[in-house]
Parts: C-alpha cells; structure tokens; sequence
C-alpha cells in the first residue's frame, strides 16, 4: 500500500501536485454532516406521522429508520465512524431535545432544548451548524415568514431569533462558528396575483430577525435560494435573485447559501462558487445531487461534484466556503447514504487538491487551449485512488467498500429491531 503510495505521490509531483500536503489540508476542512438524513426530516417536535411539508419530500421507507434522539445520535456515530475528514454536525430547530415531557413551540425554543446537541458535538470535538425549521409546523401553510397575517409572520421572526440565539450558544460552547441556514418553502402553487408583496414580507421578517443581536465572526446567517418545490410550482419567494440581493444589501450580517439542487437542470453551481467569490467574503453550500429536480438523492463522485470542489479549492477559498450535505434517501439503508454522500464529498475534496490547477490555469492564460483540453483528460487519469487509500488510512477508516460489512452488522444487530 506504501509502495503505491510513493509511486503515486512521484507520478502526482511530476505535475507539480504535492500529495503529502493534499491530505494534510483536507484533514483540516470541516464539512458539516446533516442531521436530517436519518430520520427522513420529521424531527422531534412534530408528530412523525404527518407528512413533510415546504415542498420536499423524502421517498422509500426502509426499514430503521431513527425514531428518537438517541437512535438518531447513534446512528451519527456510526457514520462518522466510517467517514475520514473533519466534521461539524447540522441540525434543525425541529431536532429540539425535550425532556420530562417539556415541549416548546418554535418561536419558543431556547438553547436548553439543544444541550444533547451540544453534548454530542463536544464530546467528538466537534462544531454545530443550525437551521431554523420553517416547515412541517401547524403555522407552514404555504407561507412563512412573507406570510401576509402579521400573527404568523411574527411567530416565524419570533422563531428565525429564537435561533439566533440558539446559534450564539453552539458558537460559545463549541467555540467554533455555527452557519445559521434560513430557508423557506415559500411559494404558491399556481400563478399569484401580487410578486412583490411576499417578497416585501420575507426580506422585512429577514432583516427584522437579523436585528437580534450576534457576532459575526461567531455566527453565520445564510439565506438559501431555491426555484421551486412539490406544491409550489408556480412561484417560489425566496428566488436566487431575492437571496443573492438580501445577502448583498446585509453583507455585515448574512451569507449567501446555494444549494445545488435548486437550480434549473441546465445551470451549475460550479460555475455560480467562483461567480460569488468575487463579491462576497464568504459564502455557503448545500452539496446534493438533483435528478430532474431537487430531488436530494445521495451525493455522488459525479462529474458536477468533483467540479464544485474544484472550484472551491482552485480559487484558494477553502476557507471561505461553508460546506453541507443537504440530501435525505429513505429507499436504500440511512447509514449507507449517509456515509456515501459524505465520503463522495471528501473524495471530490481530495480529487481536487491533487488537481494540478496551477499548471491547467498557465495553460488556459497562455491561450493554449489545445494542450489544456489534453492535460485536462490526462489528469483525469492520475493515481487517485492511491493517494485516497492513504488519506483513509491516516484518518483510520477504510478505503474501500469494507466498511459496507459494519453497516450491514449495524442492521443486522440495531436497525432491524426498530
Ligand atoms: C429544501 C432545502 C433545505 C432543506 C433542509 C432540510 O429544498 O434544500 O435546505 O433540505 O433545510
Ligand atoms: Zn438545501
């Protein structure tokens, strides 16, 4: 394994790519593991036999699926075992962890509903990221925070501040910056009458719950963009014009977040992270795999995901780009899904820092297209799989496909009995 390690690192250094560093930069990056893939996004605070709502939907129901915090945790366990990488664990306000039987609405939840939360993400030494939960909630009937009943509307501000605060409290304990996520399902399923008015409303409850105070430097707001959902086909509030522009109005206090599942199946978030970077310090990402739509199937190695790495690293913004998995599969075992999208991820990580973007990048200012189209392909052939076997190897995980057998012995002795 060594040997191929060495002739994959001399082979990689005769483009000018230094392997060593690669894996020790990528040991560095924290990519946040999304809470919601375990339990198909029905949470704590709801009953978990009413549907989904906002316009996504999970679909499948195998077996095992989380059922309590507990479960859910463990599970996390369980895949963080099995994926090499720094993480931070994302978690949504209707993951509130009640006890004795308390119960809080979400304008009312306080930092106490997340301590286990807390406990977890300390123990494993890790950084929480939050997201206001604007769904699946009596008060989400199609509209939220541009609700026109100033009732609902403010019971949602109420809430967006209420996490803020809980936000604060993951900063402080973790001592690592917690990315707030504001997204909204917004929208009508058929032609409205007024475009302006929701997004009026939704750019006022923004702002009113970015006037809950906060460090900047501690915790990250993100206002998420999408083109439209199940049910609300027609008309989405929260378009990528009205989230790029509220992002650019409130620079001092709020990221631009792209998921690359909301999009028009032509457009590619890859060529949006550069795009941004010449404007905003820093910026967010939901990494997902749309087909057809925003379908939130598993991350893969695909080509649109080793390209959105690509970007990340070969601009140098490593640092100032917040990464998320944003996918929920309830067809195929949670834990391999979860484990699969996570390990693509770091794979295009990886793939990426072992790029030789310097000498690509020379090529394209010399305008010499024709040798960077051949490099561009030869590169495409390196020995990656030598240098990703060694990654995983320092971080103690498998390379391959072996740690597929733990996932079965996990269904076998846990999720089974659920
Ligand atoms: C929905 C958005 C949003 C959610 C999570 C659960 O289309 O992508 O980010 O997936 O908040
Ligand atoms: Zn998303």
């Amino acid at each position: 394994m060594n040997t191929r390690y060495e002739s994959a690192k001399q082979i990689y250094a005769s483009f000018g790519v230094d392997t060593d560093a690669a894996i020790a930069k990528l040991k560095s990056i924290p990519v946040s593991l999304h809470c919601w893939q375990g339990d198909d996004v029905k949470g704590f605070d709801t009953d978990p036999t009413k549907p989904l709502t906002g316009g996504i939907q999970t679909t499948g129901n195998y077996p095992g699926r989380a059922r309590t915090p507990e479960e859910l945790m463990a599970d996390m366990d369980k895949v963080l075992s099995l994926c090499p990488g720094a993480k931070k664990i994302n978690v949504h306000a209707s993951y509130a962890v009640f006890e004795d039987g308390e119960w809080a609405d979400r304008d009312k939840l306080e930092p106490k509903h997340f301590k286990k939360w807390v406990e977890f993400a300390k123990a494993r030494g890790m950084g929480l990221d939050f997201n206001p939960t604007f769904f699946s909630h009596p008060k989400a009937n199609g509209l939220t925070l541009s609700h026109p009943d100033p009732e609902i509307r403010n019971f949602w501000i109420e809430h967006g501040k209420a996490c803020i605060r809980i936000s604060k409290y993951f900063a402080e304990e973790t001592g690592i910056p917690c990315v707030m996520n504001i997204w909204t399902g917004d929208g009508f399923k058929d032609i409205p009458a007024d475009r302006m008015g929701p997004r009026m409303r939704y750019k006022e409850s923004i702002e009113a719950i970015l006037s809950e105070p906060f460090d900047f430097n501690m915790v990250k707001p993100c206002v998420e963009s999408k083109v439209f959902g199940i049910g609300v086909e027609a008309y989405t509030v929260g378009s990528a014009e009205f989230a790029l522009s509220i992002a650019a109005m409130n620079k001092d206090k709020c990221l631009p977040l792209m998921d690359n599942g909301h999009y028009h199946p032509t457009e590619v978030v890859s060529d949006k992270i550069p795009a941004l970077l010449c404007f905003f310090p820093e910026i967010a990402l939901h990494i997902t795999r749309p087909i057809r739509w925003d379908s939130d199937h598993v991350v893969l190695f695909d080509d649109e995901t080793k390209e959105m790495a690509k970007e990340i690293v070969r601009t140098g913004s490593i640092d100032r780009v917040y990464m998320a998995l944003d996918y929920f599969d309830a067809s195929i075992n949670r834990i391999s899904a979860w484990t699969v999208g996570f390990r693509s991820w770091q794979k295009a990580l990886l793939m990426a820092l072992c790029t030789p973007n310097e000498m690509l990048a020379k090529l394209q200012d010399e305008e010499n297209f024709t040798e960077l189209m051949v490099m561009q392909e030869d590169a495409k052939l390196l020995p990656f799989e030598d240098v990703w076997a060694k990654y995983c190897e320092e971080c103690g995980v498998a390379s391959g496909a072996e740690w597929f057998a733990e996932v079965k012995k996990y269904e076998k002795e846990v999720l089974s009995l659920r």
